[in-house]
Protein backbone atom coordinates (compact mmCIF):
# COMPACT_ATOMS: atom_id res chain seq x y z
CA UNK A 1 0.00 0.00 0.00
CA UNK A 2 1.83 3.76 -1.02
CA UNK A 3 0.81 6.89 -2.23
CA UNK A 4 3.52 8.33 -4.39
CA UNK A 5 2.10 11.95 -5.18
CA UNK A 6 2.18 13.02 -1.41
CA UNK A 7 5.17 14.55 0.51
CA UNK A 8 5.19 11.11 2.37
CA UNK A 9 5.34 8.11 1.05
CA UNK A 10 4.38 4.93 3.00
CA UNK A 11 4.50 1.06 2.95
CA UNK A 12 3.60 -1.68 4.71
CA UNK A 13 4.40 -5.16 5.46
CA UNK A 14 2.14 -7.15 8.32
CA UNK A 15 1.63 -10.75 8.99
CA UNK A 16 -0.98 -12.56 11.12
CA UNK A 17 1.37 -14.96 14.21
CA UNK A 18 2.13 -18.64 13.57
CA UNK A 19 -1.28 -20.73 12.48
CA UNK A 20 -3.22 -16.79 12.97
CA UNK A 21 -5.87 -15.81 10.62
CA UNK A 22 -6.61 -12.70 12.61
CA UNK A 23 -3.80 -10.16 13.10
CA UNK A 24 -3.98 -8.16 16.65
CA UNK A 25 -1.84 -5.32 14.57
CA UNK A 26 -3.81 -2.36 13.46
CA UNK A 27 -2.77 0.66 11.73
CA UNK A 28 -3.49 3.76 9.67
CA UNK A 29 -2.21 6.70 8.11
CA UNK A 30 -3.16 9.65 6.14
CA UNK A 31 -1.68 12.87 4.75
CA UNK A 32 -2.92 16.86 4.53
CA UNK A 33 -2.05 19.27 3.22
CA UNK A 34 -0.34 20.52 6.65
CA UNK A 35 0.55 17.11 8.36
CA UNK A 36 1.09 13.55 8.10
CA UNK A 37 0.18 11.18 11.02
CA UNK A 38 0.85 7.09 11.25
CA UNK A 39 -0.76 5.42 13.94
CA UNK A 40 0.37 1.15 14.85
CA UNK A 41 -1.78 -0.34 17.27
CA UNK A 42 -0.92 -3.92 18.95
CA UNK A 43 -3.94 -5.36 20.63
CA UNK A 44 -2.79 -7.08 23.80
CA UNK A 45 -2.92 -11.21 23.64
CA UNK A 46 -4.42 -12.37 20.81
CA UNK A 47 -7.47 -12.89 18.57
CA UNK A 48 -11.00 -11.00 18.51
CA UNK A 49 -9.57 -9.48 21.72
CA UNK A 50 -7.08 -7.90 20.86
CA UNK A 51 -8.25 -7.15 17.93
CA UNK A 52 -11.30 -5.07 19.35
CA UNK A 53 -8.79 -3.01 21.25
CA UNK A 54 -6.27 -2.04 18.27
CA UNK A 55 -9.34 -1.44 16.45
CA UNK A 56 -11.03 0.85 18.88
CA UNK A 57 -7.30 3.10 19.03
CA UNK A 58 -7.77 3.15 15.45
CA UNK A 59 -10.56 4.33 15.10
CA UNK A 60 -10.22 6.92 16.97
CA UNK A 61 -6.84 8.15 15.48
CA UNK A 62 -8.69 8.21 11.89
CA UNK A 63 -11.65 10.61 13.63
CA UNK A 64 -9.08 12.96 15.22
CA UNK A 65 -6.59 13.49 13.02
CA UNK A 66 -5.69 17.27 14.29
CA UNK A 67 -5.07 16.31 17.60
CA UNK A 68 -1.59 16.37 19.09
CA UNK A 69 0.12 12.94 19.34
CA UNK A 70 -0.56 13.69 24.00
CA UNK A 71 -4.33 14.13 23.06
CA UNK A 72 -4.65 11.45 20.98
CA UNK A 73 -2.89 8.87 23.50
CA UNK A 74 -4.92 10.45 26.27
CA UNK A 75 -8.24 9.72 24.25
CA UNK A 76 -7.49 6.45 23.43
CA UNK A 77 -6.66 5.24 26.85
CA UNK A 78 -9.68 6.86 28.25
CA UNK A 79 -11.86 4.14 25.47
CA UNK A 80 -9.54 1.25 26.32
CA UNK A 81 -11.18 1.02 30.13
CA UNK A 82 -12.63 -2.46 30.41
CA UNK A 83 -10.88 -3.62 27.36
CA UNK A 84 -7.94 -5.89 27.22
CA UNK A 85 -5.58 -3.16 26.36
CA UNK A 86 -3.03 -2.17 23.93
CA UNK A 87 0.05 -0.74 22.81
CA UNK A 88 0.63 1.96 20.52
CA UNK A 89 2.94 4.09 18.49
CA UNK A 90 1.82 7.40 16.75
CA UNK A 91 4.15 9.20 14.38
CA UNK A 92 3.10 12.95 13.27
CA UNK A 93 5.05 15.20 11.05
CA UNK A 94 4.30 19.06 11.01
CA UNK A 95 5.07 19.97 7.39
CA UNK A 96 4.62 24.08 8.15
CA UNK A 97 7.07 23.78 11.49
CA UNK A 98 9.57 21.21 9.90
CA UNK A 99 9.03 19.00 13.15
CA UNK A 100 8.06 15.51 13.94
CA UNK A 101 6.51 14.47 17.31
CA UNK A 102 6.01 10.78 18.65
CA UNK A 103 5.32 9.09 21.49
CA UNK A 104 4.78 4.70 21.91
CA UNK A 105 3.36 3.21 24.71
CA UNK A 106 4.65 -0.59 25.13
CA UNK A 107 6.30 -2.40 22.26
CA UNK A 108 6.04 -0.70 19.51
CA UNK A 109 9.00 1.32 18.60
CA UNK A 110 10.54 3.82 16.20
CA UNK A 111 13.40 3.82 13.89
CA UNK A 112 14.43 7.30 12.85
CA UNK A 113 16.34 7.37 9.98
CA UNK A 114 18.91 10.23 9.20
CA UNK A 115 20.10 11.26 5.53
CA UNK A 116 23.11 9.55 6.26
CA UNK A 117 21.99 6.59 7.15
CA UNK A 118 22.12 6.89 10.81
CA UNK A 119 19.64 4.96 12.64
CA UNK A 120 18.47 6.39 16.19
CA UNK A 121 16.00 4.02 17.98
CA UNK A 122 13.30 5.29 20.58
CA UNK A 123 12.96 3.94 23.66
CA UNK A 124 8.89 3.38 24.01
CA UNK A 125 7.18 4.40 27.03
CA UNK A 126 6.77 1.47 29.63
CA UNK A 127 3.23 0.22 30.05
CA UNK A 128 0.21 -0.10 28.06
CA UNK A 129 -2.97 1.63 27.26
CA UNK A 130 -6.06 -0.03 29.02
CA UNK A 131 -7.60 3.21 30.59
CA UNK A 132 -5.25 4.17 33.69
CA UNK A 133 -3.37 7.16 33.69
CA UNK A 134 0.58 7.24 33.60
CA UNK A 135 2.60 9.77 32.62
CA UNK A 136 4.48 9.46 29.44
CA UNK A 137 6.97 11.21 27.05
CA UNK A 138 6.27 12.76 24.02
CA UNK A 139 9.26 13.65 21.61
CA UNK A 140 9.42 16.39 19.28
CA UNK A 141 12.28 17.02 17.05
CA UNK A 142 13.15 18.93 13.45
CA UNK A 143 12.09 18.11 10.44
CA UNK A 144 15.40 17.09 8.03
CA UNK A 145 14.71 16.75 3.84
CA UNK A 146 14.94 13.50 3.23
CA UNK A 147 14.58 11.36 6.77
CA UNK A 148 12.98 7.84 7.02
CA UNK A 149 10.84 6.37 9.59
CA UNK A 150 10.08 3.18 10.74
CA UNK A 151 7.52 2.49 12.60
CA UNK A 152 7.40 -1.44 14.27
CA UNK A 153 5.02 -3.86 16.15
CA UNK A 154 7.07 -6.39 18.64
CA UNK A 155 7.01 -9.66 16.13
CA UNK A 156 10.07 -7.94 14.46
CA UNK A 157 12.99 -8.58 15.88
CA UNK A 158 16.21 -6.69 16.98
CA UNK A 159 18.29 -8.46 14.57
CA UNK A 160 15.79 -7.69 11.61
CA UNK A 161 16.13 -4.03 12.56
CA UNK A 162 20.07 -4.45 12.11
CA UNK A 163 19.78 -4.95 8.49
CA UNK A 164 21.14 -2.48 5.78
CA UNK A 165 17.81 -2.70 3.69
CA UNK A 166 15.93 -1.05 6.04
CA UNK A 167 18.16 2.56 4.84
CA UNK A 168 16.92 2.24 1.71
CA UNK A 169 14.94 5.11 0.92
CA UNK A 170 12.89 3.09 -1.64
CA UNK A 171 9.70 2.21 1.29
CA UNK A 172 8.26 -0.19 -1.12
CA UNK A 173 11.64 -1.93 -1.80
CA UNK A 174 11.82 -1.86 1.87
CA UNK A 175 9.22 -3.90 2.46
CA UNK A 176 9.23 -6.28 -0.38
CA UNK A 177 12.66 -7.07 0.91
CA UNK A 178 11.59 -7.70 4.47
CA UNK A 179 8.83 -9.65 3.05
CA UNK A 180 11.52 -11.96 0.87
CA UNK A 181 13.87 -11.85 4.15
CA UNK A 182 10.64 -13.16 6.69
CA UNK A 183 10.03 -15.48 3.86
CA UNK A 184 8.69 -18.50 5.43
CA UNK A 185 9.68 -17.81 9.15
CA UNK A 186 6.90 -18.76 11.54
CA UNK A 187 6.82 -15.67 13.83
CA UNK A 188 5.43 -16.05 17.80
CA UNK A 189 4.28 -12.45 17.47
CA UNK A 190 1.86 -10.43 14.74
CA UNK A 191 4.44 -8.48 12.65
CA UNK A 192 3.72 -4.87 11.44
CA UNK A 193 6.48 -3.09 9.96
CA UNK A 194 5.39 0.26 8.62
CA UNK A 195 8.14 2.02 6.12
CA UNK A 196 8.12 5.56 6.01
CA UNK A 197 9.72 8.19 3.45
CA UNK A 198 9.98 11.89 4.14
CA UNK A 199 10.82 14.33 0.72
CA UNK A 200 12.68 13.12 -2.24
MN1 LIG B 1 2.57 -8.13 19.45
Amino acid sequence: MNNQRNKVETAVFQKAKQNQHLCGDSYFYTETEDEYICALADGLGSGEFAKESSDIVIRIIEKNIHATVEQLIKKCNGQLSGKRGAVIGILRIDFRESRYTFSSIGNVGILTIFENGVKKRNIPNAGYLAGYHRPFKVVTDTLYPSMSFILFSDGVTDKDLSQRFLLNRDVNQVVQTYANYTNGEMREDDTTLIAIKYGD
